[in-house]
């Protein structure tokens, strides 16, 4: 399995989150990537640079103003006088006017934003960009031939939606691979989301779509985040109705639980009959994630990636969340590994 990544994912460094009422460094740092890469390394996956993919292609699953804010946004930061990181403090809530887009940096920033612990930095734009593209380059090697990539792309991307940024996402890695692959000659691609955390960004973006199948396992958002999407009763509207499946489980939840609710998922995908499968791989899932609350072992890692293979789909796996730096590499390889050995 051939693996893209980008070492530009490191100029996305240096923010600040707000958690719990203080600003606190971000649980979504670079070293997740570099432990990712030396594990993936180790198991001897052969690591290229993306392809460079243009901006355009991004606008395939994303608004071009929403492009455009991401691109810029920094720049009018420090052209309104400001430096170090940004993050918004005011949102378009009930009643607040949502058709009109401030022309002011920090209302066009929570214009966008749906959290304040999302920071851009000078680099972001640059990572995110290069992510994106990692993403693209594993569903074009897919679309080639390839039976399975992994894109290692940091930061990550499934709560970005068509134009919105938020949970530490701002491009739709996810979205935009499953795009690709609807482009070049699969006619009908499933996303399973296995990230601890609801994808509501990848859930927007394929809404009222039929051609892309959207299924979720996650934390409840009954007391998870993002808490305002990821409920069952989702299940997209117009032409996507029925093509959104939402599998929230309750904290604590162990392998007991998960096991079959991840089964149950593989069988709303089989009932589907895809041409291709894009996996949003988040291993926040993990017993020993700071911010999540299920609990996976590490032993349960190679059994994802086994049952995902009985899929017998050309399948791309997108990194998401995780956050339990030290493990997160053997977590992630062992998905990738398990897959492999039943293929
Ligand atoms: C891609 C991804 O995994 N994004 C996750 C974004 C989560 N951001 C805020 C999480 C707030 C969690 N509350 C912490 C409770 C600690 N027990
Ligand atoms: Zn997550």
């Amino acid at each position: 399995m051939k693996v893209a990544h980008s070492a530009l994912h490191a100029r996305h460094d240096g923010g600040k989150e707000l958690h719990r009422g203080e600003l606190v460094p971000c649980f979504e740092m670079p070293v997740r990537a570099d432990y990712i890469l030396k594990a993936v390394e180790r198991a001897g996956f052969n690591v290229s640079e993306p392809r460079p993919f243009a901006l355009e292609s991004l606008l395939r699953v994303h608004d071009a103003h929403f492009v455009e804010f991401l691109r810029t946004a920094h720049e009018e930061w420090r052209a309104a006088g400001k430096e170090g990181f940004m993050l918004p403090s005011g949102f378009p809530a009930r009643s607040l006017r949502r058709d009109h887009i401030p022309s002011g940096i920090n209302g066009k920033m929570g214009y966008y934003a749906f959290d304040a612990s999302t920071p851009i930095v000078e680099g972001t734009w640059e990572a995110a960009f290069a992510a994106a593209q990692c993403a693209l380059t594993a569903a074009a090697w897919v679309a080639e031939g390839d039976k399975s990539a992994y894109a290692l792309c940091r930061p990550p991307g499934h709560h970005a939606g068509y134009a919105l940024y938020g949970g530490y996402c701002f491009l739709n890695n996810a979205a935009l691979a499953a795009q690709y692959l609807r482009d070049h000659g699969f006619a009908r691609v499933a996303v399973l989301d296995v990230d601890y955390h609801h994808g509501n960004g990848t859930q927007d973006i394929f809404w009222e779509r039929s051609d892309v199948l959207f299924v979720s396992i996650h934390g409840s958002p009954e007391t998870e985040y993002p808490y305002f999407l990821g409920y069952a009763d989702e299940r997209g509207e117009g032409a996507g109705e029925g093509y959104t499946r939402n599998f929230p489980l309750p904290r604590g939840t162990t392998w007991k639980e998960y096991g079959p609710t991840l089964s149950a998922a593989m069988d709303v995908i089989g009932g589907f009959s895809p041409d291709a499968l894009v996996v949003s791989l988040g291993v926040d899932t993990y017993e020993g994630d700071p911010i999540s609350s299920f609990k996976l072992a590490t032993s349960h890692y190679p059994l994802i990636g086994q049952r995902l293979a009985e899929l017998k789909l050309p399948t791309v796996f997108v990194q998401e969340g995780g956050y339990a730096v030290d493990d997160i590499g053997t977590n992630v390889a062992g998905v990738l590994e398990g897959f492999l050995s039943r293929r």
